[in-house]
């Protein structure tokens, strides 16, 4: 079997680029080792950027979400017992829309299948050879159990955090920061009491009010790296929610629990041969900044152009300048959600000094326009790079 681009995961990175390349004459084939019914299921990020959104309707992809979508024209910090806004409508211009990356998975997964695209679910024992050769290929288990290669010109590692793609290329460095807290994350039928994302900084530690729908809330809290679920009995989450979040938040049937360890990673650089990364197999950023779907859309904007120059024009620069270009934003996407975490998530052992400082980095963000419009920029998404050279 023979492909142009061969693509491993079936997460929004890998979909999109699939249906990227096919909209630019290119064919290719994407792996994923889980069910449809799973990815399609699985539950993660809500917050889409404005240039995300943008790329999806130029891409044919955004009728459902402009339906289903709901545009917040800002978010809501909480510190100290009072509520202030960031106003990014005013601030910058612009808004993001909140949209669950399921309901997203599943327009992909719809529009490649309409427009007569490969995806093969269900596979096993996936790998990736000859990646420094312009005919890579992949070797995989088909569902049905049968062994597969699969030959192509270029190989799209789109297979996230736990991926095989990775590992594969032994020139990538990687640098990581790992958080000492983590979150623990409820998906729950129960209204949202405030029609925007609320972030709370509370003594007793982070909380996060974001949703899905007018009916359904998506509510966050940290706690600590060693809590199992048996330290978080239902009535304690909505209590501490209630706690945090300064008002009553009423309890609902809860419809999905995650425990998520906070971590910043950042392989570089995102191209081995003729292995291209994208989105969470590249890289990782706590989720305070909800940039992480976002970062994996960017790349693959840029990817997409890149390989339709190498493999439609024979132009090699675009894919050369790839990575660089990727990895400017995907710092500052890392920069952002740091200072995000820093600035809302109570130290682990409750220190004072950085408690007052987070304090004080709060009244500046509310207080100071050039403060709070520098959040507004980077909230919701500085316009996506083309296949631009970066000089070195
Ligand atoms: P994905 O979505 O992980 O998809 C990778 C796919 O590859 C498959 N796979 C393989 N397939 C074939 N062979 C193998 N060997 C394979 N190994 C793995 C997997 O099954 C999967 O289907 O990566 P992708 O496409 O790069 O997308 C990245 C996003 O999913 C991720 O960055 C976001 O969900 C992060 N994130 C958020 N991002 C935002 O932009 N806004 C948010 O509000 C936001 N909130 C969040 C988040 C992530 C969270 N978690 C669970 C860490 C909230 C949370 C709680
Ligand atoms: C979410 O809706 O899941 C969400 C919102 C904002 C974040 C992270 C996650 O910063």
């Amino acid at each position: 079997m023979r492909t142009r681009v061969g693509i491993v995961g079936a997460g929004p990175a890998g979909l999109l680029l699939s249906h990227l390349l096919h909209r630019n004459g290119i064919d290719s084939v994407v792996l994923e080792t889980r069910s449809r019914d799973y990815v399609e299921k699985r539950v993660r990020a809500g917050v889409l950027e404005a240039p995300t959104v943008e790329l999806l309707r130029e891409a044919g992809l955004a009728e459902r979400l402009d339906r289903e979508c709901l545009t917040h024209h800002g978010i809501l910090l909480r510190f100290d017992g009072v509520e202030h806004r960031i106003d990014f409508a005013d601030l910058v211009g612009k808004a993001v829309t909140v949209y669950g990356q399921q309901e997203l998975v599943k327009d992909l997964i719809a529009a490649r299948l309409r427009d007569g695209g490969d995806l093969r679910f269900e596979v096993s024992e996936v790998s990736v050879h000859e990646l420094r050769t312009d005919s890579p290929w992949i070797h995989y288990t088909d569902r049905h159990g049968r062994p597969q290669v699969l030959d192509c010109e270029v190989i799209a590692g789109c297979d996230g955090f736990h991926g095989v793609t990775r590992p594969a290329a032994p020139t990538l460095t990687a640098l990581e920061h790992r958080y000492p807290f983590a979150w623990l994350g409820i998906l729950a039928r129960t209204p949202p009491t405030r029609a925007e994302v609320v972030y709370a900084a509370h003594d007793r530690g982070f909380a996060l009010a974001s949703m899905r729908s007018p009916e359904i809330s998506r509510l966050y809290l940290q706690v600590s790296t060693e809590d199992t679920a048996a330290d978080w009995p239902l009535e304690r989450v909505w209590s501490e929610l209630s706690a945090r979040l300064g008002e009553e938040i009423r309890p609902g049937e809860v419809l999905e629990t995650i425990h998520t360890d906070l971590r910043a990673f950042v392989a570089e650089p995102m191209r081995h041969g003729r292995l291209f990364l994208a989105g969470d197999a590249a890289h990782i950023v706590p989720p305070t900044g909800a940039k992480g779907l976002n970062l994996a859309i960017a790349d693959v904007a840029l990817l997409a152009d890149a390989l339709t120059a190498l493999l439609v024009d024979d132009d090699e620069r675009p894919a050369e300048s790839y990575s660089d270009t990727a990895l400017r934003r995907v710092w500052r996407a890392q920069r952002f959600s740091s200072l995000m975490t820093d600035m809302l998530h109570r130290p682990p052992d409750g220190d004072r000094f950085q408690r007052y400082l987070q304090l004080s980095q709060l009244h500046h963000t509310v207080s100071s326009t050039a403060a709070a419009t520098s959040l507004a920029e980077d909230y919701v998404g500085p316009p996506f790079a083309r296949t631009v050279a970066v000089p070195s």
